[in-house]
């Protein structure tokens, strides 16, 4: 089971890459149903499921080692059989979380094998997972041989939604063969709606209007600033809806994830914020010097530990000045450029 955990992480990004093209080349799509009459549908298909599937509980908690998503094994209770001793059904297990996307509301279940002992990451962060794809009829449609990283900003909305209530491993060892062990890593179930999953596309392996179930493991997360302007992109979602595809203040063709000028008033957003850099020999000497600041105030916050090429740490203390008091800071006010860096 372990030697699913080694990394060969240049290579399976490569090949993440390769397969995503390969996807795009298979997709085709049809004139989308009404987004709310599909999601009344899929949730008789999931309730269907969770009333006639069960998972192995009893042998997931006896297990000797951490569990992996190979050990979560979830089973069709056939007509007229007997639900297994040490079994739960899933109608018993599972834990429906409600969402709003495109408009629509959304209902969505996970179940929590461990939450994991790390840190949460944001819902548009990189994280380092395994994971296995299924239909509701158990095809499997893709997994992970090895832990993969992905973008959760294009990734299906049920992913940044779900992987950001788990916890990422509270540490990890590498062996001398560059193998990479992790701890404590949250470990779970998802259970999709069409509608935060493919929706009307069909993807290799899945019909348009699929259910989506999948199993994962949550090892680590990387705070993604995709347009490098020093503001991390879970705080370019100004309306806070979990899309950043929706936020575009100076209106052009940039959403403000993506673009380094967001208030397009000339002035690169780096050059409207305050920064301080702090760096360090050592991680813990760093977080050390950052504690010492805190706490900040509301318009201050620390950018994500970066290691560096020479072997040291930095950080940056962000500042967002906001110099005519209107309330909006001025990366984001055309009206007010005074912070220039
Ligand atoms: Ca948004
Ligand atoms: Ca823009
Ligand atoms: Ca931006
Ligand atoms: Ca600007």
């Amino acid at each position: 089971m372990r030697n699913k955990l080694h990394i060969l992480f240049i290579f399976f990004l490569a090949l993440f890459v390769f397969n995503c093209s390969e996807d795009e080349e298979e997709t085709t799509s049809i004139p989308p149903r009404d987004r709310a009459e599909q999601q009344a549908s899929d949730m008789d298909t999931l309730q269907n499921y969770f009333d006639t599937h069960y998972y192995n509980s009893g042998a997931l908690s006896a297990l000797p080692t951490y569990p992996t998503i190979d050990d979560v094994v979830i089973s069709k209770l056939e007509e007229g059989e007997t639900q297994p001793p040490n079994t739960t059904m899933l109608s018993n297990a599972v834990v429906s979380k409600t969402t709003t996307y495109q408009d629509v509301s959304y209902t969505y279940y996970i179940l929590s094998i461990e939450e994991g002992l790390g840190e949460n990451p944001h819902f548009t962060d990189q994280v380092r997972v395994n994971y296995e794809g299924t239909t509701m009829n158990g095809n499997e449609f893709d997994s992970s041989v090895n832990p993969i990283d992905l973008d959760l900003v294009f990734s299906i909305s049920g992913w940044n939604r779900v992987l950001p209530q788990f916890k990422t491993a509270s540490t990890f060892t590498t062996n001398d063969d560059g193998t990479v062990i992790f701890e404590n890593y949250g470990i779970g179930v998802m259970f999709l709606p069409s509608g935060l999953g493919y929706f009307n596309n069909a993807v290799s392996g899945i019909s348009a209007y699929s259910c989506l179930t999948f199993k994962f493991e949550l090892f680590q997360h990387k705070v993604m600033d995709h347009d490098n302007d020093f503001i991390p992109s879970y705080m370019e979602d100004e309306d806070d809806n979990l899309d950043v595809f929706n936020d575009n203040t100076d209106n052009d063709r940039f959403n403000n994830f993506s673009d380094n000028d967001d208030d397009g008033d000339g002035y690169k957003t780096f050059r409207e914020v305050l920064y301080t850099e702090y760096t360090d020999s050592s991680r813990s000497g760093l977080e050390a010097q950052l504690q010492a600041l805190t706490p900040l105030n509301s318009n201050q916050f620390f950018t994500p530990i970066e290691a560096k090429d020479d072997g040291t740490f930095s950080a940056k203390l962000i500042t967002l000045e906001d110099t005519n008091g209107n309330g909006i800071p001025n990366y984001l006010d055309s009206t007010d450029a005074q912070t220039l860096n």
